[in-house]
């Protein structure tokens, strides 16, 4: 049980500038009381360090938030340590907890005071958070995550990140609070076959060079991985070419290594070859570092469903494992939500807590989609069941955040968590501008589609049962409910104000904004085609007006299949869907009703189905 909630009452109050969401604080933290007052932010400060925190990322993050650092001011700002002397009074308060931290505000104070040092980072984060406000509240924090690892891991198939897209990344995990980033793009020739074996160029290098240092400022561990099984040959050879390839990587600054072993067949399969590998590296590598972080692999079966206990696979790895060695574990199946029962089974196999690699919200299987939905449907009691929770993302950087925005708010604090509430801070921190648009196309843009994988989320929640009511009473009865129609017709209406938004919102994020342009183009057709359809359904008395009704649904068909196949084609799967799971199938639906009554009524010859490229090509 949390030992004190107070708010929040007067948080509006305390941020007069707040209008169009409620200031709040990201992650979730575990206590908080806020007290009805505030203090200027001061324009000068003096600072007390510890000296656990000097030189460290704490104190650089802190200058770059407040100036006016003087000794003669009479404001102060005390930061350290749990180790620190100068924090002893307040060692009751700091939780003891990796990563926490102890935050208060008064009138003429700071403190902040970690259980470690990244605990004292993250209360400068919540402090940053604070900042942006025209006054400091008074408050008292009390904070630490559930989950003690939290992150992303860069493993999916497609266009690895770009560089500068990694940067900014391991900016946002310092943000949100989130201390794990491990790269492992599956494209990437020299983490995977056939390129694994040889060190990286220099000039690629120096950026891992650049990644390891930006991680370290954001208090983030950098895990560099390794896919070998492709084509390993169970030899002192290669035993010898992946540890050199691990030391040309520790001289660039790696300090956390993982080895992959999933999606591969044959000989690298061997489960008693991998552990002599693994329990080699953990020994001679790892562990004589001295200053490396314990090593992950990722096992060939990684779910639930792929266990053949009779195999002897999964037992010879939690037997023979060293036990400091993480084991990723992706849930019940590839791509799937977790749950305690699925952690229930695998961990005592295991004999460790599984590191879990969460597929969402990674999209290499469905490449013509956008997974921009809230994160939800993982157990709200599982912190205690795993050792560290991490993210596959999609390869749009980007457009990534918006669930791993939930995914820090999760991991950090699972019962105060609310998928929905989260993502629409996570929308608005994306976009502050526009949030309300940019929540419009994700509400349409958030389940991957059928596929062999067989996960699909919610998506047009607004908007599904007037679409089904629409539909159903139009098939069945031919008649047009009201209320239905007009609330379809308000959400089409929307569609195209907000791709016409966000097409032109420039400035405000134009990364983002690039990733996602192709589903908006789409996007903004399929709500000018929403519109054409209702008009067509309401013109049926009408000859010659529902004739250019359909005209334009037709056109507005062919444009979608357009862009459905000039964008995105390089991909696994080529194209470009939006509102594919609710919207776009029931809108079909009724043009082609409404087609077909015109047909029946006008004695007429219309094409009732829908424009497919394919059907044209067919012909
Ligand atoms: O999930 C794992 C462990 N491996 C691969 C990922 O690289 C891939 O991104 C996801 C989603 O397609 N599925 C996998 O099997």
């Amino acid at each position: 049980m949390k030992r004190f909630i107070v708010v929040v009452a007067s948080i509006l109050w305390a941020f007069p500038s707040v209008q169009a969401q409620e200031f709040r604080l990201q992650p979730t933290p575990q206590e908080y009381v806020f007290r009805n007052d505030s203090v200027l932010v001061p324009q000068y400060y003096q600072l007390h360090a510890g000296s656990s925190v000097s030189g460290q990322p704490v104190l650089l993050l802190l200058d770059s938030l407040m100036s006016g650092k003087t000794s003669k001011a009479d404001f102060e700002l005390w930061v350290g340590t749990q180790a620190d002397k100068c924090m002893r009074k307040y060692a009751k308060r700091i939780p003891n907890k990796a990563d926490g931290y102890y935050l208060q505000i008064e009138k003429e104070r700071i403190v902040i005071a970690g259980a470690d040092e990244r605990g004292a980072y993250y209360g400068v984060q919540t402090l940053a958070q604070l900042l942006t406000r025209n006054k400091l509240p008074l408050v008292e924090i009390t904070d630490y995550p559930d989950v003690p690892y939290r992150g992303v891991v860069e493993g999916f198939y497609g266009t690895p990140w770009s560089h500068e897209a990694r940067m900014d990344q391991l900016d946002f995990y310092g943000q949100n609070k989130m201390n794990v980033y491990i790269y492992g793009p599956k494209d990437d020739p020299y983490h995977r076959t056939p390129s694994w074996r040889k060190p990286y160029p220099i000039e690629e290098g120096e950026r891992i060079k650049q990644l390891v240092e930006r991680a370290k400022q954001n208090e983030v561990i950098f895990y560099w991985a390794i896919h070998p099984g492709g084509d390993i040959h169970w030899n002192e050879e290669d035993r010898s070419a992946l540890l050199q390839k691990f030391e040309s990587m520790y001289q660039l600054g790696v300090r956390g290594f993982a080895v992959f072993f999933d999606d591969i067949s044959g000989e690298g399969t061997k489960a008693d070859k991998q552990v002599e590998l693994l329990n080699y590296i953990d020994e001679y590598f790892v562990k004589a570092k001295e200053d490396v972080a314990p090593l992950i692999m990722c096992p060939t079966q990684y779910n639930n469903e792929w266990v053949k206990i009779e195999d002897g696979y999964i037992t010879t790895l939690g037997e023979k494992l060293n036990k400091d060695i993480r084991v990723m574990w992706t849930g019940k199946q590839v791509v799937t939500t977790i749950d305690k029962p699925t952690l229930d089974f695998i961990n005592p196999l295991l004999k460790r807590k599984v590191y879990l690699w969460w597929n969402f919200p990674v999209s290499d299987y469905v490449t013509d989609h956008l997974l921009l939905g809230p994160v939800y449907g993982n157990g709200l009691d599982i912190k205690d069941e795993v050792s560290a929770f991490v993210s596959n993302p999609m390869e749009h950087a980007e457009a990534s955040k918006i669930a791993l925005y939930g995914v820090a708010d999760y991991t950090w604090n699972m019962e105060s968590y609310d998928s929905e509430v989260s993502w629409k801070y996570a929308l608005n921190a994306l976009m502050p501008t526009y949030a309300d648009y940019l929540e419009t196309f994700a509400a349409h843009n958030s389940d991957p589609g059928p596929s062999g994988l067989k996960f699909r989320r919610d998506e047009s929640v607004a908007i599904q049962s007037a679409l089904s009511e629409l539909l159903k009473n139009y098939l069945e009865k031919g008649e047009i409910t009201s209320s239905a129609y007009l609330q379809v017709d308000k959400e089409c209406e929307k569609i195209m104000r907000a791709a016409d938004v966000l097409l032109a919102s420039g400035d405000e994020n134009p990364v983002l904004l690039k990733e996602i342009h192709p589903w908006l183009l789409q996007f903004k057709l399929v709500g000018q085609y929403g519109k054409e359809v209702l008009n067509m359904m309401h013109l049926l008395s009408q000859q010659e007006a529902f004739a250019q009704s359909y005209d334009h649904a037709r056109a507005l068909q062919i444009l979608m299949c357009q862009v459905d196949a000039s964008y995105n084609q390089s991909a696994v799967r080529p194209g470009v869907k939006t509102g594919s799971k609710h919207l776009m199938p029931a809108l079909d639906a009724l043009f082609e009703i409404a087609a077909t009554r015109y047909n029946e009524q006008y004695g007429a010859k219309l094409s009732t189905q829908v424009y497919s490229l394919n059907k044209e090509k067919e012909k």
